[in-house]
């Protein structure tokens, strides 16, 4: 009984490889430097998984942006576009991030995590070769320390899953057979480095997978196996169950497999596969992508139930801890007994030892830790924050999420707004400048009271009003000026929520966040921007947008309760939006938007239990939005993902206006809502905010010709993108400027 964990996270304790990277691009450190704090960092993580007791510790789990893009360059598949470019390390950066000639990569979601990587390109052109220096490096690092390193490489089968393929539409794993012969390089190349263990990872294959996906998946890794020269293979599977894969990859000559048993069901499955016993089960029963403590007693009995099924058995995270911050240590802010809850990185890593150790030793010799989760445990069964009567009264009595017939609506709001044909409006967010930061840092440190920072706030929202005055904006707001991050923002006000202060995740190259905990019944104390917006209101005659943030993007962007199902959190949230909307209306606000940007991000990776996500997604949004009379015009706002699959969705959230990215996918997603019958106010994005430029008069006029050859005028809305937090106030100006120019010449 052996203990490791899948991986482990890399941007720094205290963020010290966001720092370096972000210098080295701003060329205040030079590359030595950079490469010394990287080796750093790999150099802690590894004592320390070694001195917390771990067996076998994963390594080439470092990167300097993303790990899928390493493995882009570890198999030469980095677009012809940066082959040019000066050093590797700049082609590398470049592929990741552009310069002012090259584009990057796309970067998407990685699964359903928060993190988010950069899709490798492959084109007919795409010559495959093996570049194995990285990875090399790093485990003779490891090994000149006397750290049991096991390499860690994405498999072939999850790299050209995830993979685009570019000038030419073959399926990518028809190349499986050009990548097979380089890995199997690798393993050799491994192997004469003195890698026993090589951890392949294939998290492509907990997803929905055709039967010749599946075999493509049985022919690599009954070539892999029969490489005679190579370390044992640990094949990775983790975010889900392998389902029909498991028996398939049990048949070939890997010798290990790693099981995520976070998930229901998995343990069955395995008793099942009679191959698996002779196979070394790695057992994924520390949940590695959430901060609860883990139950020892269920872990312990999980791992009791393989043990009949498993050749030998490792205890492990579920994944990759890469998804959770580093250390409760300093987290002062958070205390008992939500402390005793919780188990960020180092937590995790010593939970999986004290499993190992009562599988080695007995229960005994770990009986005070067992005890200590025991207690921890049970104070968070019945600890009332868990269980808030009146909310769950309130649910169980049911809400009517019934809006009168849009096109009523459409009419009684129509007379109260009294809007001009093509109105033009911002997603919400104005650029967060200077002063907002250094106004918010000064009252979180004392330096200001609560008040002079409420003036201050007024005093930047007085200027946005003022600037969309002036630019001619139809619809304006308040600018957001007192939000850092929209779902931070939230949980900070809502009971059942609890933050972090040094809780950071990586979200993709050097950025990051610091999801809230949801750990409780959620509720509402009072109005969370009613004062805002309120103020925003009191200056023009213009009707100002409520800004909100949708109950599912709330949950999608935290740390979730593990003992409740999501959907009863995203209904408790919905009330307390609900409530929000109520008291914007009262309040004279005469539309509300409630944004939802990461509608798509929860999908689950199974199509099975798409439906019933997206059944309690769509009805906490309307849980939301329902409560308001007909006249009260309600917004919402997606971005970040393609829209294809929740198209259905989008149809039924039944906002009176949708504000939507397109100007980057070419407005198909109107083609896309035409054909789904959606038949309601329409924003598509008229010009890209991910960039600095500013979009010309004929271009948004272009954009929006465009947009009006699949909508009718009476239902377009002119509008960009996204919201312009991250741009600079003087392009702000211009751009807007021309979009409202634009919208006015097509009137
Ligand atoms: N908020 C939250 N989660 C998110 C997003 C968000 N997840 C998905 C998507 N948006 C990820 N995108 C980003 C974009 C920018 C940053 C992080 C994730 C970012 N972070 C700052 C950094 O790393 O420097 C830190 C921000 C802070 O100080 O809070 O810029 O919008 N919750
Ligand atoms: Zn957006």
């Amino acid at each position: 009984f052996t203990a490791t964990v899948l991986g482990s996270a890399r941007i720094g304790p205290n963020r010290e490889l966001k720092k370096a990277v972000e210098s080295y691009w701003a060329g205040t450190l030079d590359a030595a430097a950079l490469e010394s704090v990287a080796r750093t960092l790999r150099e802690n993580t590894w004592r320390e998984l070694v001195a917390a007791g771990l067996d076998s510790v994963p390594v080439n789990t470092f990167s300097y942006y993303d790990h899928v893009l390493d493995t882009a360059v570890m198999l030469g598949a980095l677009p012809e576009r940066v082959q040019g470019i000066g050093s590797e390390l700049d082609r590398y950066f470049a592929a990741a991030r552009g310069n002012e000639t090259v584009a990057p990569l796309e970067m998407t979601k990685w699964f359903d995590t928060n993190y988010h990587y950069l899709v490798p390109e492959i084109s007919p052109a795409t010559t495959f070769s093996l570049h194995p220096e990285k990875v090399l490096a790093e485990l003779e690092e490891a090994r000149a320390l006397d750290v049991p390193a096991r390499p860690v490489v994405v498999g072939p089968v999850t790299f050209l899953l995830l993979s685009k393929a570019v000038g030419g539409s073959a399926p990518l794993l028809d190349r499986l057979d050009e990548i097979l012969p380089l890995y199997a390089e690798l393993l050799t190349t491994l192997a004469d480095a003195g890698a026993e263990w090589v951890q392949i990872d294939e998290p492509a294959l907990v997803a929905d997978r055709t039967q010749s996906e599946i075999d493509c998946a049985k022919r690599a890794y009954d070539f892999l196996s029969a490489v005679s020269t190579r370390p044992a293979i640990l094949l990775a599977s983790y975010f889900g169950d392998l389902g029909a894969a498991l028996p398939v990859l049990a048949s070939t000559g890997i010798e290990g497999l790693s099981i995520d048993l976070t998930v229901p069901g998995t343990v069955e499955h395995v008793a099942v596969v009679p191959a698996l016993a002779s196979k070394h089960i790695v057992a994924g029963v520390v949940d590695g992508r959430n901060i609860w403590r883990t139950d020892l007693d269920r872990a312990l009995a999980t791992l009791a139930s393989l043990m009949g099924s498993a050749g030998t058995l490792a205890v492990s995270s579920s994944c990759s801890l890469l998804h959770v911050p580093y250390t409760l240590d300093g987290e002062t802010d958070i205390v008992d007994p939500l402390r005793s809850w919780l188990a960020f990185g180092a937590e995790k890593v010593a939970e999986v030892t004290v499993l190992a150790r009562a599988l080695r030793d007995g229960t005994e010799s770990v009986s005070s830790e067992l005890d200590q989760a025991r207690a921890a445990l049970e104070s968070r069964r019945t600890d009332p924050r868990l269980h808030d009567a009146a909310i769950r009264a309130r649910l169980e009595a049911g809400v009517s999420v019934d809006r009168t017939p849009a096109e009523e609506r459409r009419r009684a709001q129509a007379v109260r707004l009294d809007l001009p044909s093509l109105p033009t409006t911002t997603i919400g967010s104005y650029p967060q400048t200077t002063q907002i930061r250094l106004a918010r840092a000064a009252l979180r440190t004392g330096q200001i009271d609560e008040t002079e920072y409420v003036s201050r706030m007024q005093s930047e929202i007085a200027d946005v009003v003022a600037l969309q005055e002036k630019i001619g904006l139809d619809v304006l707001v308040h600018g957001e000026p007192e939000r850092n991050d929209m779902v931070q923002y939230f949980a900070e006000q809502l009971s059942g929520f609890a933050a972090t202060s040094n809780g950071w995740v990586q979200s993709y190259g050097s950025r990051c966040v610091r999801p809230p905990i949801l750990y409780g019944d959620v509720s509402r104390p009072k109005p969370m921007t009613v004062n805002w917006s309120e103020y925003a209101q009191s200056l023009t005659g213009k009707p100002v947008k409520g800004m909100l943030t949708g109950p599912v993007t709330i949950l999608a962007w935290s740390f979730v309760r593990d003992d409740r199902p999501l959907a009863e959190s995203a209904a408790q949230i919905a009330l307390a939006i609900r409530d929000e909307t109520i008291d914007l209306e009262e309040a004279g606000i005469r539309i509300v938007q409630v944004d939802e940007p990461a509608l798509r991000e929860l999908l689950p990776l199974r199509s099975k239990d798409t439906a019933a996500y997206l059944e309690w997604a769509v009805r906490s949004f309307k849980i939301s939005t329902s409560g308001v009379s007909d006249d009260t015009q309600i917004h919402t706002h997606l971005c970040y993902s393609e829209f294809g699959e929740i198209i259905d969705a989008i149809v039924d959230l039944d906002a009176d206006v949708t504000s939507i990215e397109a100007a980057r996918s070419h407005m198909e997603v109107l083609d896309d809502l035409n054909s789904v019958g959606f038949d309601l106010g329409v924003g598509p994005g008229v010009y890209d905010i991910h960039s600095p430029r500013v979009p010309s008069v004929d271009e948004i006029t272009e954009s929006l010709r465009a947009a009006l050859k699949a909508v009718p005028a009476e239902r377009l809305w002119v509008n960009p993108d996204c919201g312009l937090k991250t741009r600079g106030a003087a392009e702000v100006e211009r751009s807007l400027r021309n979009m409202v120019q634009a919208a006015a010449a097509l009137r």
